[in-house]
């Protein structure tokens, strides 16, 4: 058995302690050696414990009169508020370090940008639903371990860039989805912006290059030695009402705008629930030009990658629509499924 077998593993700890049993425990003998290098690599690899389709429409936020935002609902939206309900249920015993956010509502043009400074505070507010969004935050960076992303990023050749401007005013659907998976904002942050090549090229290109970011994204967490929940802040079809129904949350006004948006929600969302991400992938150029879906941002295909394009089925905690978008809550336990994550 030769030591290239040994799967790599980042960390000062990791080397310490490896020469560390080696020396006391073991001697130097060969066989030693290796086991010492597997629980070495054991202790310190990271993990995705889960990655999510955790969508940010400002109605989710607005509904749950939280005392950060300034706007007062008398509810709405609840099929999918019960749907964070239970995902937030799902996690709640799981242990992890971070939480890697991308929303397609940071739009950057010159390639993936990353919130690179320890704390940003101030009044998210959203352009759209200036009457429902007006948020209040404070939210945490995980600096190390989004400097360790943007440099592998910028190792593979992509473009990127770490965000360090103090008075830089964070996204609505980082909040949204942030708020919505932690109201208690207790765990570090990733936020990485959407390199919008889609605009600039197609589909296809924004894809590869989101895969691509997934792929050192998920590197660079096991490497880190820190367990993280990938979230891919998105909804599915994405076409709107144009106009806004008098109480914005009156449900007796919300259904999907058309049939063509319920079909193809209803195909992604079989394709999540049967295991087959790839055909999600394989799909994904006719599903977002044809339901203008917010996939357009890169997340869904960048957290698809990160999870190295799951063949287990994903979990639906909830569906619902939204001034006529269609939003689905899903995880990916990759937790269950540790063969995955190694
Ligand atoms: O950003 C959004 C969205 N994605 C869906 C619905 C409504 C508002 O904002
Ligand atoms: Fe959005």
């Amino acid at each position: 058995m030769g030591a290239s077998r040994i799967p790599p593993c980042g960390g000062q700890l990791a080397v310490l302690f490896e020469s560390w049993v080696q020396r006391v425990v073991f001697g130097l003998n060969a066989d030693a050696d290796i086991a010492v290098k597997r629980l070495a690599c054991n202790m310190t690899q990271g993990e995705i414990v889960a990655g999510c389709l955790a969508p940010h429409p400002p109605h989710l936020v607005y509904a749950e009169n939280p005392p950060q935002n300034e706007p007062v609902a008398e509810g709405g939206w609840e099929q999918l508020r019960w749907g964070y309900e239970r995902l937030r249920d799902s996690l709640k015993d799981v242990d992890y370090d971070a939480i890697v956010l991308l929303s397609p509502h940071w739009q950057t043009y010159v390639g993936t940008h990353f919130l690179g400074l320890p704390n940003f505070k101030s009044l998210s507010v959203d352009p759209v639903f200036p009457n429902l969004f007006r948020y209040h935050y404070d939210l945490n960076i995980d600096v190390d371990l989004t400097r360790k992303i943007h440099d592998k990023a910028a190792e593979a050749g992509l473009a990127v860039k770490m965000m360090e401007n103090p008075d830089f005013r964070v996204d609505y659907g980082t909040i949204t989805t942030g708020h919505m998976f932690n109201p208690g904002w207790d765990k570090p942050l990733v936020v990485v912006s959407s390199n919008r090549s889609r605009d600039y090229y197609s589909v296809e290109v924004m894809q590869e290059m989101m895969i691509e970011l997934g792929r050192v994204t998920r590197e660079a967490i096991l490497e880190s030695g820190k367990k993280v929940v990938v979230l891919a802040s998105n909804s599915l079809s994405h076409r709107h009402f144009t106009t806004e129904s008098e109480i914005p949350e009156d449900m007796s006004k919300e259904h999907i705008t058309s049939h063509a948006m319920h079909l193809w929600d209803m195909r992604m969302i079989d394709y999540i629930r049967s295991g087959q991400a790839q055909r999600i992938l394989d799909e994904m150029p006719e599903f977002t030009e044809q339901a203008i879906a917010e996939s357009d941002g890169g997340g869904l295909s960048w957290l698809l990658s990160t999870l190295d394009t799951p063949t287990y089925p994903g979990i639906l905690h909830g569906y619902g629509t939204i001034i006529g978008t269609g939003n689905a809550i899903v995880e990916w336990p990759e937790r269950n499924h540790k063969e995955a994550s190694q």
